[in-house]
């Protein structure tokens, strides 16, 4: 560096600036994904593309972890690549629709340096098959009239809007016996 009066005399002096290289936060960007309920253990999320990160310092490794609402650890983030999969067997569209799970991003710079993000998993409704209780045994008279009522069987359906339709299909080979369609009542047919 060199300073130069009105005149010719100069001066001059050697100055070192040290740059001194500044850790810049890594980011990362929202994201949105699907899968079905019912899923297995390692399931990919839909699509199947990482969660994406930039760091302003090109030499940073980044490592990813799930740090908030991955209720019940349904989830698992791998740390290297950012794609989430399956954790655990529990997803359920009926009890829990959507997750929305907030993701942390950390560089290998000074301080460690996070950013975060949120992953949207929305679980896909999948038809689960419907239920009979298990059957005891209806009483009936052999004398008893055609139409005589033995009461109904009920089934159920996990998933919301399903409507059941009963039928008779072993067992009463003479067609002893009606059943409504609709409501699961037994009547005597003959
Ligand atoms: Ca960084
Ligand atoms: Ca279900
Ligand atoms: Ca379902």
């Amino acid at each position: 560096m060199t300073v130069t009066d009105g005149g010719d005399l100069t001066s001059s002096a050697r100055i070192t600036i040290n740059v001194v290289d500044a850790n810049y936060a890594p980011t990362c960007a929202d994201a949105a994904f699907s899968i079905d309920e019912n899923s297995a253990v390692n399931a990919k999320v839909s699509p199947d593309t990482a969660m994406s990160a930039t760091d302003q310092d090109t030499g940073d490794t980044l490592r990813w972890t799930l740090v908030n609402d991955n209720i019940d650890g349904a989830f698992q983030i791998s740390s290297t690549t950012g794609k989430i999969t399956v954790a655990k067997a529990i997803l359920d569209h009926e009890a829990r629709p959507e997750f929305n799970i907030t993701v942390q991003v950390q560089d290998s710079g000074a301080g460690r340096l996070t950013g975060t993000c949120f992953a949207a998993i929305s679980i896909s409704d999948v038809n689960e098959a419907p239920t009979l209780p298990t059957l005891g045994s209806m009483e009936i008279r052999e004398d008893a009239m055609s139409g005589f009522n033995l009461g109904a069987v009920l089934g159920s359906d996990v998933d919301d809007s399903d409507v059941l339709t009963y039928s008779i299909t072993a067992g009463d080979s003479s067609s002893a016996f009606n059943i409504d369609s609709s409501s699961g009542n037994v009547t005597r047919n003959n």
